[in-house]
């Protein structure tokens, strides 16, 4: 029997403005809301009335709000409290302490101080990577960086998981990033004037709910339907159907996972061969145009990248890449690249091809043409909103130089001196004493999580803040429990959004829970620095003079009693935004506005990448094997590509106690979706337990059989809590988180981004008694007594 599954999960239906009106306002990076309280206790989101598609995340709030695993109590695992801080060979086999906050505090103050004293301020990590929640003032890494820049500073961490590799990339070759992550055709311009999007990594709906700060108007959806209605062709390029909804006229090009640059190589092998590309956009417009036709021409190398040899790396046949280079080039075509592409070993190179890929059509700055990156990554590319600063928290500065790049972090822990390439500097970790963390789950977003449970022994102490028994809470040692956006007052926005929303509080904290600027004031004032961190203000306070500050220099903004009644300000438009790409000004005159480059020019040649000699990185774009892809020797043994990809019913690893993602449970673990062939080889039906695993590590997942996905290849999206079974080493999840089977290793020595995309795995139908999960209880709980704390259920 088939089973119910949710590959995208539907929209919210639209709210009408009569059930928002006796609502709380609110916002999430999941969209803007209202709050509604139910007559016997409860809540429930009523999107809000101007977006035209509310995202269905919304219907997973209610029960992760006040769901058993919310830590209520500040906590000390218990051999840290008697035996004091210091590494240990793993934290989180141990229960924990429930104590008093003063308790708490005065022992995260004192240890903060004796790292300080005994090691130095870069001995103190506080990267703290993560999206925490939206609203702007109670933003947990702007509090804790402030805290930290105060206290004398801390090791910090740079980049995203997002789009770590591609920023550290588009300086070298388009100098500003924005260039083609945001100032690229908007969504109205593709749909008036694009005939043709070759779409690498497709269109993923699932993801355009989600924008960092929120959105209010969820317009991706309906853009994509203009699309559809408009006959505009897309060319989807990915292993998976469903990277684009239906809906618009497709042609899938179902390519093996990790070979989109040999396909790229191949087209542009089509049109360079076939004389069908724009020499003189190439001479005008771009640097290095002659090394990478070299390149592609197999002059360098003695191999022409043609469509026979992208047929044999990427499988798609030979004449479908011919076809497609020649409807481009006849065509107003946007090439596009998700954000998952350069989240990957070599990263960088789908980016590049991408982008070269486009300059030899000759389109780059015409509306609807040329290149973008991040379209369907998230709700805000292609936005036409307003790009107005909102208000934030002051994070001031921090005295240590030191950074990571974030991915690094396991490195950092696990080799403190080690030194390491990064942007063509050679770096060094400094030795961490003490890893301070607000507002992110680092056993969610980082990769192979059996080594980073072992980098999490190494330090003397780890301080967490968070809303849940999340697994990095598991491995701390002082936890404090932090509230939700709904439980304090605050305000928000996205970098497009048209609103600035104002969050009023909508539910009690959860036990004793505080915010993370109560906290972390409560430590500056035991560390002596209360007064300079608070400014003597209260939260409400901070909320009115930072809202006054701002709307002191915004035309036409209300005062804060006015706004702060209404529940929100519509910010003013910037209809220039609507039809302007922004290389508009570079292609009228590249002389006039040149780009930020060392030529000026858009290089799909950089002499400063290949003066560093890096061997996953060259000096132009290239097609150069990673370790792990259907055409490794790995895979041999471990046959099937594994795309831990972006989950459609959570953000990351939030909301996955609420409703929409546990619905999407298969076998109560997190959904494997797999190819009827690949299955009936392994005897696996629908809905079946399977255990997933390589050598890092083993998962249990649900098994859903499907022909939306290419065979030979398996989908586990992220974001399922890790649950590590006890007593097996690499560790087994009972849960379905697909990171304990991804690689720590970096994309490049140039970008050192994240490569949780891709990793080979076998799959096999799980026999026997399953261990339950047990991450969706909380951990032991003791009370100062030892006794078994009562709020177990
Ligand atoms: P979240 O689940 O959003 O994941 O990684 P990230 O760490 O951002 O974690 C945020 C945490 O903050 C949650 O645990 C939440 O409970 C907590 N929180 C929320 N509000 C507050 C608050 O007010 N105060 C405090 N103290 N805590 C709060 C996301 C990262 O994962 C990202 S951005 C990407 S793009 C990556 N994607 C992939 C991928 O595609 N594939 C793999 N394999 N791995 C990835 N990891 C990355």
């Amino acid at each position: 029997m088939p089973v119910p599954w949710i590959p995208s999960a539907p929209a919210s239906p639209p709210a009408d403005a009569d059930s928002y009106a006796d609502a709380s306002p609110t916002t999430s990076h999941w969209g803007a809301f209202g709050v509604r309280h139910l007559p016997g206790g409860g809540i429930e989101p009523v999107p809000h009335p101007a977006d035209p598609s509310p995202s269905p995340l919304l219907g997973g709030v209610p029960g992760a709000l006040r769901h058993v695993t919310r830590i209520h109590r500040p906590a000390v695992r218990r051999g840290w409290l008697e035996h004091g801080s210091g590494p240990r060979e793993r934290r989180a086999d141990e229960p924990f302490v429930e104590v008093p906050w003063d308790e708490a505090l005065d022992l995260a103050a004192a240890e903060l101080d004796r790292v300080r004293r005994e090691h130095g301020n870069r001995a103190v990590f506080g990267g703290s990577y993560g999206w925490a929640s939206a609203g702007r003032f109670h933003h947990a890494q702007s509090q804790l960086h402030r805290f930290l820049g105060q206290f004398g500073g801390f090791t910090s961490s740079r980049n995203s998981y997002s789009n770590g590799t591609s920023y550290v990339l588009l300086p070298y070759i388009v100098g500003d990033p924005e260039m083609v992550l945001r100032g690229a055709s908007s969504w109205p311009t593709i749909t008036a004037h694009t005939e043709l999007i070759v779409a690498f990594g497709g269109i993923p709906a699932k993801n355009v709910h989600v924008t960092p700060g929120g959105v209010t108007r969820h317009t991706t959806p309906g853009h994509l339907a203009a699309l559809a209605a408009r006959g505009t062709r897309v060319a989807l390029v990915s292993p998976l159907r469903d990277d684009l909804p239906d809906g618009p006229a497709t042609d899938w090009y179902p390519v093996r996972p990790a070979t989109d640059t040999a396909l790229m190589l191949g087209l542009a092998h089509t049109l360079l061969h076939e004389g069908l590309h724009d020499q003189a956009f190439l001479d005008r417009y771009t640097a290095g145009s002659d090394v990478f036709a070299a390149y592609v021409l197999g002059k360098t190398d003695g191999t022409a990248k043609d469509a026979d040899w992208a047929s044999a790396i990427c499988g798609i046949p030979a004449d479908r890449i011919r076809a497609l280079a020649r409807r481009m080039a006849d065509a107003r075509t946007l090439v596009t690249v998700t954000w998952s592409l350069q989240r990957a070993q070599h990263g960088e190179q789908p980016v590049w091809a991408g982008l070269a890929l486009a300059a030899l059509l000759g389109q780059i700055g015409l509306p609807g043409g040329g290149f973008g990156h991040g379209y369907g990554s998230m709700g805000d590319t292609g936005d036409t909103g307003p790009q107005t600063r909102l208000p934030h928290l002051p994070q001031g500065p921090n005295p240590v130089p030191d950074f990571i790049p974030c991915a690094r972090i396991a490195d950092l822990l696990l080799h403190p001196g080690e030194s390491y390439d990064y942007d063509g500097a050679r770096l060094r970790y400094p030795d961490i004493r003490l890893v301070h963390w607000a507002g992110g789950n680092p056993f969610h977003h980082h990769q192979d999580l059996g080594r980073l449970r072992r980098a999490f022994g190494r330090p003397d102490t780890v301080i967490v803040h968070e809303t849940h028994w999340t697994a990095t809470a598991r491995h701390a040692d002082i936890v404090f429990p932090a509230t939700t956006a709904l439980e304090r007052e605050d305000f928000g926005g996205g970098r497009h959004d048209t609103h600035l929303i104002a969050m009023h509080r909508s539910a009690d904290p959860v036990g004793e829970a505080r915010d993370d600027h109560a906290v972390l004031a409560a430590l500056a004032g035991r560390l002596g620095f209360g007064e300079r961190f608070t400014e003597g203000r209260t939260p409400r306070q901070w909320l009115e003079h930072l809202y006054g500050e701002w709307a002191a220099r915004t035309e036409g903004a209300p005062s804060f009693e006015d706004f702060w009644a209404a529940g929100e300000w519509q910010l003013p438009e910037q209809p220039a935004q609507q039809t302007r790409t922004l290389l508009a000004d570079f292609r009228a005159d590249p002389g006039a506005a040149p780009l930020t480059t060392p030529s000026g020019r858009i290089e799909l040649a950089s002499a400063r990448i290949a003066a560093l000699g890096l061997p996953d990185c060259p000096g132009h774009p290239a097609w150069l094997e990673p370790d792990e892809w259907p055409g490794a020797p790995d895979a041999a043994r471990l046959p099937l590509l594994l795309i831990a990809n972006q989950p459609a019913t959570r953000l990351h690893s939030q909301l996955d106690t609420g409703a929409v993602s546990l619905a999407a449970k298969v076998a109560g673990r997190e959904a494997l979706q797999l190819h009827p062939a690949d299955a009936a080889a392994r005897s696996i039906s629908d809905g079946d337990l399977v255990r997933v695993f390589n050598d890092r590590g083993a998962c249990l997942a649900g098994a859903v059989l499907t022909g939306r996905v290419r065979p030979g290849v398996v989908r586990l999206p992220t974001g399922a809590w890790f649950d590590p079974v006890p007593g097996h080493e690499p560790p087994l999840c009972a849960h379905g988180n697909p990171n304990v089977l991804t690689a720590d290793i970096p994309s490049s020595r140039l970008s050192q981004g994240c490569v949780g995309q891709h990793a080979l795995v076998e799959v096999e139908r799980y026999e026997g008694d399953p261990p339950p999960v047990t991450v969706r209880r909380p951990p032991v709980l003791l009370d100062s007594d030892g006794a078994t704390s009562d709020r177990l259920p």
